[in-house]
């Protein structure tokens, strides 16, 4: 079986055709951040036009709550201020194929998940990226259900005297630990500074880089001890540009070994790296349109 497989977050749009595990023909395009709906409308169509015939079925992973195959932003912030959106709908009209669709994190810890050792039955994917997402893995089921809601764990508190984040909460993990939380910052410098540059900085030693980018990794290191506590997860791995910029896991690492022994975890980045959404996506519509026989 072939499949169109597509990524959709706040800052960029990949999509693959991923046969037999392999991830082909990938392409990574911006994700629209003016003129929104249409522009979402429109680089679906480009993508499903470039990809024509070339695959059995389509699965989405999407940036938001993903429900009833439409897309709701629990921070519209992350994409243009784009709020709610008919994903489902705008690629169903360019193609007859069965599509599914599941929020991105959701759908990389799913790929990270399959490759596990049995020992580990509740895994956590946390991506740090544009914002910060979580997808949950418990007695090795992955929660997607009952309204695609389960996993927002950059939505849970990190500093009640924290920056307001875009969902219209204060404080949470997001608003101070993502791509976009240390661009608010570095933005600011003199010279202003993208993430990207923010972390060559905190690689060299800089003072302020090195703050910034430890206010993040100590958030997510708080992030993994309450999942531990809370859930008993075995197993936190970690993704996303943020996530996988080297130096970055280490620094959550020593954060995570400041708090008592019974908060922590195996640590690990995303095996499948940039690619785990794509492939997850894919495993997890072919596992489920199988089993409500839209796939035979
Ligand atoms: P998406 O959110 O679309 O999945 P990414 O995982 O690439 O995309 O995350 C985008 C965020 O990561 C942006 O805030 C960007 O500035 C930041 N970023 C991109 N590349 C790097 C890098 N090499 N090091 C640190 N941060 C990065
Ligand atoms: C936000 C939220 C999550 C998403 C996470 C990471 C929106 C639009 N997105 O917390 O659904 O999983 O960001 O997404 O509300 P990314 O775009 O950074 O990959
Ligand atoms: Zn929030």
């Amino acid at each position: 079986m072939r499949c169109l497989a597509l990524d959709i977050g706040g800052t960029k749009i990949a999509s693959a055709i991923v046969v037999n595990g392999k991830v082909e023909q990938r392409q990574q395009i911006s994700t629209p951040q003016e003129d929104v709906v249409n522009a979402m409308h429109l680089s679906l169509a480009e993508i499903l036009k470039q990809y024509e015939g070339q695959f059995d079925y389509v699965a989405v992973a999407s940036t938001g709550i993903i429900n009833n195959g439409v897309l709701t932003a629990l921070n519209p912030k992350n994409l243009g201020g784009l709020d709610k959106f008919p994903l489902k709908d705008s690629i169903a009209k360019h193609t007859s194929k069965p599509i599914g669709l599941l929020n991105d994190v959701q759908a990389a810890a799913y790929a990270e998940y399959r490759s596990e050792a049995a020992s580990v039955q509740n895994l956590a994917f946390i991506t740090v990226s544009t914002g910060v997402g979580g997808g949950i893995i418990l007695e090795r089921r992955l929660l997607t259900e009952p309204n695609g809601v389960a996993g927002h764990i950059g939505h849970t508190l990190a500093d009640p005297n924290g920056p307001v984040c875009g969902c219209g909460r204060v404080g949470c993990v997001e608003a101070v630990a993502a791509g976009r939380a240390i661009e608010a910052v570095s933005s600011q410098w003199n010279p202003p500074c993208s993430p990207k540059q923010a972390f060559e900085l905190f690689r060299a030693g800089d003072e302020k880089a090195t703050a910034l980018i430890a206010r993040s990794a100590k958030a997510i290191a708080n992030l993994i001890a309450d999942l531990v506590i809370g859930l008993d997860i075995q197993k936190v791995v970690v993704g996303g540009s943020v996530g996988l910029a080297e130096g970055y896991l280490p620094l959550v690492q020593q954060y995570l070994a400041e708090i008592p022994v019974v908060y922590h975890c195996q640590l690990a980045q995303a095996r499948y790296g940039q690619d785990a959404g794509l492939l997850g996506a894919a495993w997890w519509t072919a596992d489920n349109l199988k089993q409500t026989t839209e796939l035979k």
